[in-house]
């Protein structure tokens, strides 16, 4: 067994984005529609890019599956690009205007070179399919354990979507979130989202906005206090923060800790016994400020993540830069690129923290094949249901 990572390789318009993911248990029933669905929304939303229409993604699994299930090996995904044009300098010419924003004038320089491409290609959002697809599969993992992950926008612009999720609504929220163009399950703030992102377009602008995701099911422990970075709400935070694009996270009630006192922040302790069997074992909280996460592991409360997207840095109306080549003043380089992404940006969200998440579970629960890994669940569960033990 070896602990549950992922890596991804690929460019923006190179052949195709690839996934590799290791320590997979056996026996996991991967459920490829779930994942291309997922990629398929990854794809969507209002304010997205010409590329869109271009591309299909789909996942093709090269490795790691037989019949539809993992058999412990590591999974190679591939997700082909259609528009490959790497390779042709006519179609993709160099760019040595950096955009203010982009990893374009810190890669030029870190990879001493004046073409802002041989940087952009990597570090383009292109590539978080390859994340998606990763935390698809972590899913197929979590979904045997009734862990589920729900994502949407929370806010674009001033436009704040005003709805509470929880354990029993967020199913109907996915419906709303579903026929929502921006992925936001309510419709006034979906309508004033919209707007705003047709307003960046109009001037040439983009839009950046905050994305939030619940996950529920979570037995308590995944994480870990007795490490830095054995904290599952440090790793979540990192995984987020490595979005194309993001700029902070915060969990359950947030920045906001820092205003009040602790008594009007702390999720006071309760305990129902006729809960007992379920996975949060009998114990409730008052409220969910912490965001599910004390001491860096799951309470079994529902985890709460959101995280800030600044906008697109390729705008239509250029910002001032300067030619690498000749160090002159001249306007940023523009690329076909996205208005606004934020409706991909809390699929990726979603799937991203999903992994983190299915790591936790992995390094507590781990073993060869789902068989030993549910028989770790379920003797854990009992035990820490008969606490105190004698
Ligand atoms: C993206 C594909 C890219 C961009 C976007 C994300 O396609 P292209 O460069 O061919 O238009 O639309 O990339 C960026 C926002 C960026 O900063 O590079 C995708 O598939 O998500």
């Amino acid at each position: 067994m070896s602990n549950l990572s992922y890596r991804t390789a690929g460019e923006s318009h190179g052949k195709a984005l690839i996934t590799l993911v290791e320590g997979m248990p056996a026996g996991v029933a991967l459920d490829k529609d779930f994942i291309d669905n997922e990629l398929r929304r990854r794809q969507g939303g209002y304010g997205r890019g010409g590329r869109q229409k271009i591309e299909t993604d789909v996942v093709d699994f090269l490795t790691g599956v037989r019949m539809g299930k993992s058999i412990g090996s590591p999974i190679a995904m591939l997700i082909p690009n259609k528009d490959f044009r790497l390779d042709d300098p006519d179609k993709t010419p160099a760019l040595s205007r950096p955009r203010p924003g982009h990893a374009d004038l810190a890669g030029s320089v870190k990879w001493l070179t004046t073409d802002c491409r041989e940087t952009l290609e990597r570090a383009s959002a292109r590539e978080t399919a390859a994340r998606v697809a990763a935390g698809g599969l972590a899913r197929c993992l979590l979904k045997a354990f009734n862990i589920e992950v729900f994502g949407f926008v929370r806010q674009v612009g001033e436009a704040i979507a005003s709805v509470d999720v929880t354990e029993s609504n967020w199913r109907e929220m996915l419906v709303k979130r579903d026929t929502s163009e921006v992925y936001c399950p309510d419709e006034n703030a979906d309508v004033q989202m919209r707007d705003f992102i047709t307003n960046a377009k109009m001037a040439k602008d983009t839009a950046g906005g905050i994305v939030e995701a619940h996950v529920f099911g979570c037995p308590m422990g995944l994480g870990s206090c007795m490490t830095w970075d054995g904290r599952l709400d440090s790793r979540i935070a990192a995984a987020v923060v490595a979005i194309q694009a993001f700029k902070g996270v915060e969990f359950g009630m947030g920045f906001n800790v820092a205003k009040l006192p602790g008594s009007k922040v702390h999720d006071e302790i309760f305990f129902d016994a006729s809960k007992k069997d379920s996975p949060t074992l009998g114990f409730a909280r008052g409220s969910n400020n912490a965001g599910g996460i004390e001491g860096g592991m799951t309470n079994s409360a529902p985890i709460i993540v959101r995280g800030a997207m600044k906008p697109i840095s390729t705008l239509g109306k250029p910002l001032r830069s300067i030619d690498l080549n000749t160090k002159e003043p001249s306007e940023a380089g523009w690329e076909r690129s996205d208005i606004s992404a934020i409706s991909a940006a809390s699929c990726i969200m979603e799937n991203v923290i999903a992994f983190e998440v299915a790591r936790a579970f992995m390094e507590k629960f781990g073993g060869d094949s789902m068989t030993e890994v549910r028989a770790n669940y379920e003797n854990y569960l009992a035990a820490a249901r008969k606490l105190p033990l004698d």
